[in-house]
Formats: structure tokens, sequence, C-alpha cells
């Protein structure tokens, strides 16, 4: 096993010639516009990744890997591969169908000869492939399976046209047969694998070195960058970070190779796959350690899987996935000895520094030293561009009211005030002014509504992904649409909600633009509050009265709200 097959590994891409060829015939084809994953799972199986698939899998393949990590040839394989399409697709496609599968911009990758077409059970894959017995949704691979994938699955050979195009890091991408040719140019023959979805420390960069050191063999720092678990540090981030460790190591010992897996997060089944992949791209050895691949805490607050769930796993199929497992030692910092060292062999009394996950993402969040025993300088700066102190991030803040309760008014005095502070460009996204520039079509049913919030809310996540303040002021009278706002939002920043709560009889008393007056007579349709609903906010960050209180005083509080979050410095 420690001596690596370096001969290539079948591909299921066909010549140029045909390629074109197909492409040609493939264009009358039915076809299949695929997903992020659904990418991901295809560049493994064309470029032999995830051998022996020679496919998505069929649905004796499917019963075999779920309920034994079996295909049905005998081989070991423990993850679902599977072309979820929706109902409709599903409806029109016979098996016995060639299908093209293109990437988002319409390019053919593929053809899928379609032999199977299913309904699975998802509940069942879900419990026996995810959730140890489970089917809860906190497991992120559960809830794509409910919530993101399709419900009918088609499963075939594939013919490969081209690889996916990507545009970044391209010279640390590499397929199992150029890792492979690679390492028989460098003459490696033992290659300890790293896996890893996060950036690397000291700890990590002491206890890859040593495990490659122990198992005298080179070292392959292999991250995944193409799905990892909602909220990781992206990839282009880590990317910079991993480069920066690199020249940690001693010369021409180590190599780093960037993996585009879409990872389940499914532990140990997701340990026995790590394991596949690499010994496809050549390696011979692979570090697992405890809780290997987590999915993180169930609903319950307890861990999917037991600590050693995932070594124990990967022990028992050793020999069919033909790596050899190298156990992830924690490495901790003994202050009296200013070192690392694995934790089991600490003296009991000495003093162990540590930072948890947690505790970085805080530290980077507000700004805090991060100490050199923990961090390379260079690591920290990467991070640092990309997690700026919370008074340096993007937020929105969405008032939300009845037509003339005093948002766009407030929103003003709000931008003028966060301008004055400075710092950040401020975006005001105005009820009106959005209906001039942005949705001039639309009219006022739910569904026009709606479509208009989720356009602001879009332009706002986009503002506040790029480090900018968005104020957004429409009625937005639908509690589902709100918070599908946040939803888009709170990926890249902040999301306060305002309920700028004036009572319907007090904006009507004022009616500013004489609309609850032509409302009231029935010259104006589906008026808000009038022949409209308009659904009060439950849980906002902050309700603001507007009677009897001045605008600048409904503006300080939101200001002192802010502030209260970390989210402005008020000096
Ligand atoms: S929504 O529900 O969020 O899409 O509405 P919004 O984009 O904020 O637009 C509200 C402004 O449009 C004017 N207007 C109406 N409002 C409610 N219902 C009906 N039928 C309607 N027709 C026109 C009104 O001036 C609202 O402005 P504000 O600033 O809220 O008073």
């Amino acid at each position: 096993m420690s001596q690596p097959n370096l001969v290539p590994i079948p591909e299921l891409y066909v010549n140029a010639d045909s390629a074109q060829k197909l492409k040609v015939d493939a264009g009358e084809m039915p076809s299949w516009d695929l997903t992020q994953r659904q990418m991901c799972d295809l560049e493994l199986l064309m470029n032999g990744g995830f051998y022996p698939l020679k496919g998505f899998l069929t649905e004796a393949d499917y019963d075999g890997v779920v309920n034994d990590m079996r295909l049905s040839s005998g081989a070991l394989w423990p993850m679902p591969v599977t072309l979820d399409v929706s109902e409709e697709f599903a409806a029109s496609i016979e098996p016995g169908t060639d299908i093209a599968l293109r990437d988002p911009e319409g390019v053919i990758l593929a053809i899928l000869s379609v032999t199977d077409r299913w309904t699975p059970n998802k509940k069942h894959e879900a419990e026996k492939v995810f959730g140890n017995g489970t089917d809860d949704l906190a497991h992120p691979a559960i809830n794509y399976l409910h919530n993101v994938a399709g419900p009918v699955y088609l499963g075939g050979p594939i013919t490969g046209i081209q690889p996916p195009t990507h545009y970044d890091f391209r010279a640390r991408r590499d397929t199992p047969n150029e890792l492979r040719a690679f390492f028989r140019k460098m003459g490696w023959r033992r290659i300890v694998a790293f896996q890893t979805r996060n950036p690397l420390h000291r700890a990590h960069q002491e206890l890859t070195f040593r495990a490659a050191r122990e198992a005298q063999a080179n070292l392959l720092i292999h991250p995944v960058v193409g799905m990892t678990k909602p909220g990781d540090v992206d990839h282009f981030t880590r990317v910079r970070c991993y480069e920066a460790v690199l020249d940690k190591y001693p010369s021409a010992t180590t190599h780093l190779s960037l993996l585009n897996l879409a990872m389940r997060m499914a532990g140990p089944r997701e340990a026995v796959w790590h394991g596949i992949i690499r010994r496809n791209h050549g390696l011979t050895h692979m570090i697992v350690g405890r809780d290997h691949a987590g999915p993180g805490k169930n609903s319950q607050g307890q861990d999917f899987y037991g600590p050693y769930d995932a070594q124990e796993l990967f022990r028992k199929h050793q020999a069919d996935i033909g790596v050899e497992m190298v156990d992830f030692k924690q490495m901790v910092y003994v202050q009296e000895r200013a070192q690392y060292e694995p934790r089991d062999e600490v003296e009991e009394g000495a003093t162990i520094l540590d930072i948890s996950g947690t505790e970085l993402r805080r530290r980077l969040r507000e700004g805090l030293e991060i100490p050199e025993w923990f961090s390379f300088p260079e690591v920290v700066t990467q991070l640092r561009r990309t997690s700026p102190a919370r008074d340096r991030q993007g937020f929105t803040v969405f008032f939300t009211g009845l037509s003339g309760s005093g948002k766009s008014t407030i929103a003003n005095a709000l931008m003028v005030k966060l301008m004055e502070m400075g710092g950040r460009p401020v975006t005001l996204l105005d009820g009106d002014v959005v209906r001039k520039h942005l949705s001039s079509e639309l009219g006022f049913s739910k569904e026009h509504r709606d479509i208009n919030i989720m356009r602001i809310g879009y332009v706002a996540s986009e503002i506040t992904k790029n480090g900018g303040i968005a104020l957004c002021a429409p009625i937005a009278p639908y509690a589902a649409t709100r918070r599908a706002v946040r939803q888009m939002i709170e990926q890249y920043g902040a999301f306060l909600e305002v309920h700028v709560a004036t009572s319907l009889e007090e904006c009507e008393r004022r009616d500013r633009k004489g609309l609850y007056k032509l409302a009231r007579e029935g010259k104006i349709k589906e008026f808000t509050g009038i022949s409209d609903p308009y659904e009060i906010p439950e849980n906002p960050e902050l309700r603001v009265q507007t009677e009897g209180v001045d605008v600048d005083y409904a503006a300080q509080q939101v200001l002192l709200k802010l502030e209260s979050m970390g989210l402005i410095g008020l000096g």
C-alpha cells in the first residue's frame, strides 16, 4: 500500500476530435444546467478522482452505497454521487435518452446516457449516509438533500467532453493524473495527504510536518476548494493563506494542490471517501483526525458522530481504500518550552495555550491581537483583509412600516449622520426611488411587492458584501419576504430590521402624499393598511415610535443600536 500506483488512472474524456463532434450532436439533446455541487462531482467523475465510478450512480449502485457502502460490483464507495433534477425535467427524460450537461454559462461539459430514473427515499438516505440514524436538518448535507436537491435522480454513464473552466489558481489545480505525473517526476513514493477546509495555523503546520516525518513521506497539502461547510473562510482567502505557509516547510518536501470537491460533511463516510479520492490522486497516506469532516452540532446540541468514528471506519476499510491512515495528533503550544507538542505527550502541570476557532473569529471580528505563537503573521494579514473588524464590515439597515410612517425621513437623517462619520460608503434604497429606477414596471400585488423587495435585498446584499452600508426603506409588508432578505444579507454582514411603528391612524392623519384619501375613495387599489395587509414584524432588532418624537431622536436610536452591535464607533 505504501508504494503508489502511479500509472495513469482512467478518465471519462473522449479525445479532442470526438469531443468536437459530440458537442455538435449534444446541441440537439435535452440539456440539464448543472448545479454547483453537480459541477464539482462531474469534474471528479471525468478526471478519475471518483474512480471506479463511470457516471452518476444507477439505482442499484445507489441502494448499495446508501445501505452498505458498496457498488453493485462489490467495490467500496461510501457516498451517493447522484444527478438530482426537478420533477418536470425528469418527466421529460425516458431511460435510454442522452442528455447534455451544461455549466452555468451553457457550455456542454459532458453527455449523460440515462439508464435509470427514480425517486429516492431521502429520509432513508439522510439517516443512513449523513445523520447517523437521524434525519436532522441541522446537518448541512441533510438540509441540502431536503431543501436544495431535486426530488428525482438520474443515473448512467458519462462521456466527458471538456472539464469545467476555472479562472482562479489554475497553476495550483491538478487532476489525479497530473498529480501522479508530478510524483513520478519528483521521485516521490510515499506521500501523505492533508485534507483541510480551514486556514493553516502553526499547530497544523507542526502536525502535518510531524505526520510526514513519522510516515517518512512527502507531504501534500490538499485543501478542498469546491464546496465546504457554509460559513467557512472563502477559498480565495484560504489559498493565499496556504501559499503563505508553504515556505515554512523544508523546501522540496511539500506540495500544495487544490481539490475541487463538494464536501458533504459526512464524518466517517466522508473520511473513507476522501481516502479513495486521495488514492486516485496517487497518495499513499492520509491524515485522519478526530471528527474528520464533521458537520458541527445537531439540533440537540450534540455531535452527530463519535469522536473516533471517522478513524475507526477508515481503519476498518483501509485495505479497500488503498491509503494508510496517519493519526491526526492534536498539537498544543506549551508556554514553558515555547513550542508545539502533541497534547498526549505533555506532562501535567505544563501551561498549554490555545485559541479556539470561535475565539479566533471573535478576535478577527473585533480587531484584537492574534499572537505569533498561534499563527503566522502572513496568515493573519490575509485573514484580516477578508474579515475586517466589525466596525469596518458592511451591513444593512432595513426599515419597514406603513406608507407615511416616516421610514424615508428617518433613513435620510441616518444616512447623513453615517456620512458625517465617514469610513464606509452609504447607499439609500428608498421605496419610491427604487420603484422609479429598479422596479418601474411593478405594481402592488403580493407577487410584485415580493419581487420589488427581493431586488432591494439583492442590491443591499451586494453592498453589504463589499463593505458598504445599505439603508433600505420600503413598506415590505410580508414577514416571509423580509425573512428571505435577511437570509440573503446575513451571509455577508449584519442585518438590522427597524420597524417604524407609526399607527395607521397617525399615517392617515398625516397623509403627506394624499394617498390615504384616494385609497379610502377606492381610487387606489391594494393600498397597504387600507385594502392590503401589513404583517407587523414580531422580532425586529429595533422598533421606533414617531408620534410626538422628532426624526433626529429616531435616527439617534438606530445609531445607538448600531453601536451596541459593534458596527460603528460613536467615538
Ligand atoms: S412595497 O410594498 O414594499 O413593495 O412598497 P414600496 O416599494 O415601499 O412602495 C411604497 C410607496 O408607493 C406608494 N404607493 C403605494 N403604497 C402602498 N400601497 C399601494 N397600493 C401604493 N400605491 C402607491 C406610496 O407612496 C409608498 O411610499 P411610502 O414612502 O411608503 O409612503
